[in-house]
């Protein structure tokens, strides 16, 4: 408790320092540029630099402040974090002497785009965003456990009159291998993040430990084990949050963050609310897109590896130990096994995301292949996949990740591992699941909506072809989920409905 305490204020501390730091470049490329022209193409090249200084001055500020940890003459966790410090800052001296490393991993350079290539297939989130007009920010937010986090924002509509951050706050959480890019790779007006942003809303998008965004540690080198040695759960335990406490710090302790979730965007919220329950209060409501907590009912060929899972070793050395490996061995393995490759679908059977999620052909939109090829896969740990695949094996049971009795003992006292308690979430939740999900089955859909305390809706997409990366890209996903999902959102606006339901729950 009282560790948890001293984090929550050093959050705190960390936010009040980052304040005023962000706001001030994103204008101003706004302002520069609105529009995809060869101008914008060599900003991004030429200005890469200066966008980096911007991490690197962010990051540094935060990081000193953060150890330095002085506040009115309080010294928070000084001789502990001291060693780290300095090892920090030799890292970051050798990062900067290389000139590449940990903030090259957060703002990627364009040093790979090649001219004749559409250049968003290679622009960060926040590029994509000004490109199309809308104001951006990124946000660097660092874990209790030291992972540092870059989320992305539409602080306000692109037609807002108000250059003020919307009040209606939302927060989006993408999947497995994902990042905050799939929230608007469809482009305005198709992907969930502009629609939400012109509905009114303050959008903010995370982006877990290990993506494209967030590959940096205050002391751990990417390279390591260490690094990647995490699972859905740190996540959820860890990153969700440090994210969900900034925005509140940043926007005010009154803010109701809304919260949409797709795939494993919904397993993190599950996992932190049925343990970290106070954050049932802290959120308004919780909307799962393709929602991924017990997994009985499995089609995507990530079924296969779940009779090695007690294995962790084997499976370590057949995925790569580290972060998963989008192109070894084994995925091309399932590739052939999952997917008829012919011509176009090469290219998709070779991408991780579609291997393990499945591809509906009527509603993939083809012109979009090379911007999601450009962004998919964003990373992942090999060992949040072998946490998905004990699930599969451990049939019904949504629980902690394995490390086999020996191993169960040590983390946590007992043979096996702690199940999450489900019955514990209080936050309202909507589900949204589609018939033809390999990783979100109808009947473990239903035994999720079953346990909660306090449904909203479980909408089924009309559409029998409908897949789980379609929640994303469907060429019908504005009609076909984002209008239900807009209405739900709504419908809570003026929040009575969530309480008056909330009361009902409560009374029964
Ligand atoms: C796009 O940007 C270029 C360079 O700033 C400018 O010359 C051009 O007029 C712009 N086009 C539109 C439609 O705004
Ligand atoms: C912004 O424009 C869109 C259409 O592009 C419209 O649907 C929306 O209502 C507008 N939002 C605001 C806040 O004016
Ligand atoms: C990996 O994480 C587990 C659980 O948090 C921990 O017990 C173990 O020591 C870690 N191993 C390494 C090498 O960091
Ligand atoms: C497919 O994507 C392209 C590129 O974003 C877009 O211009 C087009 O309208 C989309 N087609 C459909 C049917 O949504
Ligand atoms: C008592 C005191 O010195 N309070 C100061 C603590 O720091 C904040 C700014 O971080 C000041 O506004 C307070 O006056």
């Amino acid at each position: 408790m009282k560790t948890q305490l001293i984090l929550l204020f050093t959050i705190i501390l960390l936010c009040e320092y980052s304040e005023s730091k962000y706001v001030s470049w994103f204008p101003n490329v706004f302002d520069t540029f609105t529009n995809k022209t060869a101008q914008l193409t060599n900003y991004v090249k030429e200005k890469g630099r200066s966008i980096r200084n911007f991490y690197v001055q962010n990051v540094r500020n935060k990081i000193t402040y953060y150890f330095g940890g002085n506040k009115n003459g309080t010294k928070i966790y000084e001789d502990k974090q001291l060693r780290i410090k300095r090892k920090f800052q030799n890292y970051l001296d050798e990062s900067e002497a290389n000139d590449n490393k940990i903030f090259d991993s957060i703002a990627p350079e364009e040093s790979t785009y090649k001219c004749d290539d559409d250049p968003s297939n290679q622009m960060t989130t926040p590029q994509l965003l000004v490109m199309n007009g809308y104001p951006a920010e990124a946000h660097t937010v660092m874990t209790q456990d030291g992972y540092i986090l870059t989320i992305h924002r539409i602080p306000y509509s692109k037609n807002a009159t108000s250059k003020t951050p919307a009040r209606k706050t939302v927060l989006l959480h993408h999947g497995l291998l994902g990042s905050s890019a799939d929230w608007v790779l469809a482009g305005p007006k198709k992907a969930l993040a502009y629609i939400l942003s012109d509905s009114g809303y303050d959008v903010w998008l995370a982006n877990a430990r290990g993506n494209t965004y967030s590959r940096a540690h205050v002391s751990r080198n990417i390279d390591t084990f260490a690094f990647w040695n995490f699972t859905f759960h740190d996540i959820s335990q860890n990153d969700l949050p440090a994210v969900i406490d900034y925005i509140m710090e940043i926007k005010g302790w009154d803010i109701k963050i809304n919260y949409i979730g797709h795939s494993m965007g919904t397993t993190v919220l599950f996992a932190l609310l049925s343990t970290k329950t106070e954050y049932n209060k802290v959120l308004r409501a919780g909307f799962a897109l393709a929602p991924v907590a017990y997994m009985t009912e499995i089609r995507s060929p990530i079924r296969l590896l779940a009779r090695f899972s007690n294995n962790i070793e084997f499976l370590m050395k057949l995925l790569g130990a580290n972060e998963f490996l989008p192109q070894n061995a084994v995925l091309r393995w399932l590739a052939k096994h999952a997917c008829e490759i012919n011509h176009y679908e090469e290219a998709i059977c070779e991408n991780s995301l579609f291997v393990l999620c499945g591809h509906d052909e009527k509603q993939f939109n083809k012109s979009l292949l090379p911007i999601i090829l450009g962004h998919v896969p964003a990373g992942a740990s090999t060992r949040t996949l072998i946490h998905y695949a004990q699930e599969i094996r451990n049939v019904g049971k949504f629980q902690q990740f394995d490390y086999g009795p020996e191993g169960n003992f040590r983390q946590y006292g007992t043979a096996d591992p702690p199940e999450y308690p489900l019955h514990k979430i209080t936050l309202p939740i909507a589900l949204l699941s589609a018939e033809n999900d390999w990783l979100a089955g109808d009947s473990d859909v239903n035994s999720l909506y079953l346990q909660l305390v306090n449904p909203i809706d479980h909408y089924v997409v009309p559409l029998k072809e409908f897949n789980h990366i379609d929640f994303l890209w469907a060429i019908d996903a504005p009609t076909l989920v984002y209008a239900k999902l807009l209405q739900l959102l709504e419908e809570g606006a003026s929040d009575s409905y969530f309480s008056s339901n909330f009361e009902r729950v409560i009374s029964v």
